[in-house]
């Protein structure tokens, strides 16, 4: 068993939560990608493209997990790929809100705020990580965070979510919890992985790369659900 698993994962066996996560965060994100690409035509294929989107989310996901668990195992540090995959998987999952609203009238423009807003998330999120002011830039991006939120629940998708009405409707009120419940998962992690005021949060016994696994792998994969569920609707 044990040569079996160094065949298959061309490293060490896991032997802690934080290998053991890159592990299963590997795989989930290469099995779902495989669902999603071979569900491409779900329900006649009306939902080709945002099926495809999904996959790509769960795909690139899988290759830096690759790489994550490699560095991991190696004692390296994994937060310049973990952020890479963001940049690519977020603006990706903003892509994804615009194509079932497009129907209804989306714009380009929406779909341009929600990645601007992101990856401003993603940037302040990244020198927080790195720089030595965690408080401020953690802050700044929990800003452009609530932007993203009140964009999609409140803003101009909810209003063209509704025009859609439906499947789409319940599609997107969907995804939206996932981003206000789902994404909330990550300043967790952040918080737990970087020093100040809110160090009471430490009593949670996880190690900030098992948060943000959990998070990436509820958030890709339950946002591909949410796509073929829409995709395979009456
Ligand atoms: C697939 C990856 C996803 C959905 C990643 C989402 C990441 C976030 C929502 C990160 C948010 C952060 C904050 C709101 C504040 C602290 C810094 C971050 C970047 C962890």
């Amino acid at each position: 068993m044990e040569n079996f698993l160094n065949i298959f994962l061309l490293g060490d066996v896991p032997n802690d939560l934080v290998s053991f996560s890159f592990f299963i965060g590997t795989m989930a994100m290469m099995a779902a990608s495989v669902f999603f690409f071979l569900s491409l035509d779900a329900g006649g294929g009306k939902w080709r493209t945002s099926m495809l989107t999904a996959g790509l989310i769960t795909f690139i996901a899988a290759v830096h997990y690759y790489y994550m668990r490699d560095a991991n195992v190696a004692g390296a540090d994994t937060t310049f790929f973990r952020y890479v995959d963001w940049i690519l998987t977020v603006p990706l999952m903003c892509v994804e809100f615009y194509l079932i609203l497009a129907k209804a009238g989306a714009t380009k423009k929406l779909m341009w705020n929600l990645i601007f807003a992101s990856t401003v998330m993603l940037v302040c999120g990244y020198i927080g990580e790195t720089g030595d002011n965690p408080v401020l830039w953690g802050t700044a991006s929990g800003l452009a965070y609530f932007w993203v939120a009140y964009t999609v629940w409140l803003g101009e998708a909810k209003g063209l979510a509704e025009k859609a009405g439906g499947a789409v409707l319940e599609a997107h009120n969907a995804l939206c919890w996932f981003v206000l419940v789902g994404w909330s998962i990550y300043p967790i992690g952040y918080m737990i992985g970087t020093d100040g005021w809110y160090d009471f949060v430490d009593v949670i016994p996880l190690d900030m790369d098992v948060v943000y696994n959990i998070g990436d792998a509820i958030n890709k994969i339950g946002f591909g659900l949410v796509i073929y569920n829409l995709a395979v609707s009456k």
